[in-house]
């Protein structure tokens, strides 16, 4: 022990009368900080990168739960919070799913994104087949709105109020809120939510922006006629559901008009195609590989040109080529996302981290 001291001490000696007798001859030395690209994570983008999650892969699928973890500073709810899973009976609601997710995120220090508050999809049969006056869907409205959001006041971040009201032409969806209530239920759909929770941010959200100009002018307008009458909207959701092959052009289109409105932009559900015309035989190939890296950093290039300020973040319509809702809905292959099937990083996901350099 003793003589173990002693040589700890002879070493410092030596060190420091060593650093002494130089100190006036040699160069600060400067640790470089080497960026060690296996250590870097979407969580690590100038804004928040996100992807939607799945209860029960988050329940049932370790592996899923910790690449979320690893990867994402905010979460949306894939299904968790939509009409049919919370309210499935009238006056019965069911926070189970939304709550795991919103406690998962809460104890990894994660933003979470409410996804959706209105839809014409997604009903429960007791909203389809519901029967009352126009003050009796009002009434069915401003509740369910304001019994979820009311729920998780304080900790679900935003909010997407209305979720694709518009058709591809521009005309309003003829939804079930349409018919029964008027197109401006849009509008008191946005003041309950902010009754109920006044610090929650409020997006309309909806797909198209980039291919069809008639439904992106018509979304435009409406976000500026709320704020125009002092409606507490603020943000545009760009799903941005899109193929490797749209055009760059369309997709800065959908992203500056969007921020021109001085509201903050989300892509609130980015995905890219590489099959759109549903080729039952297609493989993936490296050639399609950087074609889908190439489309990821373009459009995270001009998501970045918006002002700081603006930037929401950028969500994925789920984590991984395995989950994703395209091959299902579509019986098709596919590979969407920057994860593999395997949960692998494809070129996609480095082209996302260059697409900010
Ligand atoms: O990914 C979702 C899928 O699991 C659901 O079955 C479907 C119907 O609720 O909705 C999917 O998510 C959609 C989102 O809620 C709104 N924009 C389009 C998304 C993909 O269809």
């Amino acid at each position: 022990m003793r003589y173990l001291n002693l040589v700890l001490v002879a070493v410092l000696l030596s060190v420091s009368s060593c650093s002494k007798s130089k100190q006036t001859s040699i160069a600060p030395i400067v640790t470089p900080i080497v960026v060690n690209p296996v250590n870097t994570t979407l969580k690590d983008m100038p804004f928040k990168f996100g992807a939607s999650v799945n209860a029960r892969l988050l329940e049932n699928n370790p592996a899923y739960k910790a690449l979320v973890i690893k990867e994402f500073s905010s979460l949306t709810t894939e299904n968790a919070l939509k009409f049919a899973t919370v309210h499935p009976l009238e006056g019965h609601y069911d926070f189970t799913d939304a709550t795991n997710i919103v406690n998962l995120a809460l104890a990894n220090g994660k933003r979470i994104h409410g996804h959706t508050l209105n839809w014409y999809k997604s009903l429960p049969a007791w909203v389809t087949n519901f029967q009352g006056t126009t003050a009796d869907w009002e009434n069915l409205l401003k509740t369910h709105i304001q019994t979820v959001v009311g729920q998780f006041k304080g900790k679900i971040a935003s909010w997407d109020v209305v979720n694709e009201a518009f058709e591809d032409d521009g005309t309003y969806r003829n939804s079930i809120w349409v018919q029964k209530l008027g197109t401006d239920y849009i509008a008191r759909a946005f003041e309950y939510a902010h009754q109920a929770d006044p610090n929650a941010l409020l997006f309309y959200n909806d797909y198209g922006q980039e291919y069809s100009t008639a439904k992106r002018t018509a979304i435009l307008n409406l976000v500026n006629n709320l704020k125009s009458r002092g409606i507490p909207i603020h943000g545009i959701g760009l799903q941005m559901h899109t193929r490797y092959n749209q055009s760059d052009a369309n997709i800065t289109s959908a992203i500056t008009t969007a921020a021109a409105t001085g509201l903050m932009v989300h892509i609130s559900e980015l995905d890219i195609a590489l099959n759109p015309d549903n080729n039952q035989a297609l493989t993936y190939t490296a050639t399609l590989a950087e074609q889908h890296a190439a489309k990821y950093k373009s459009i995270v290039k001009a998501y970045y040109a918006i002002p700081k300020a603006q930037q929401y973040g950028i969500t994925t319509w789920n984590v991984t080529d395995a989950d994703s809702w395209i091959p299902t809905e579509y019986s098709r292959p596919d590979w969407p996302l920057p994860f593999d099937a395997s949960y692998q990083r494809k070129a996609a996901y480095q082209a996302i981290l260059d697409g900010v350099k």
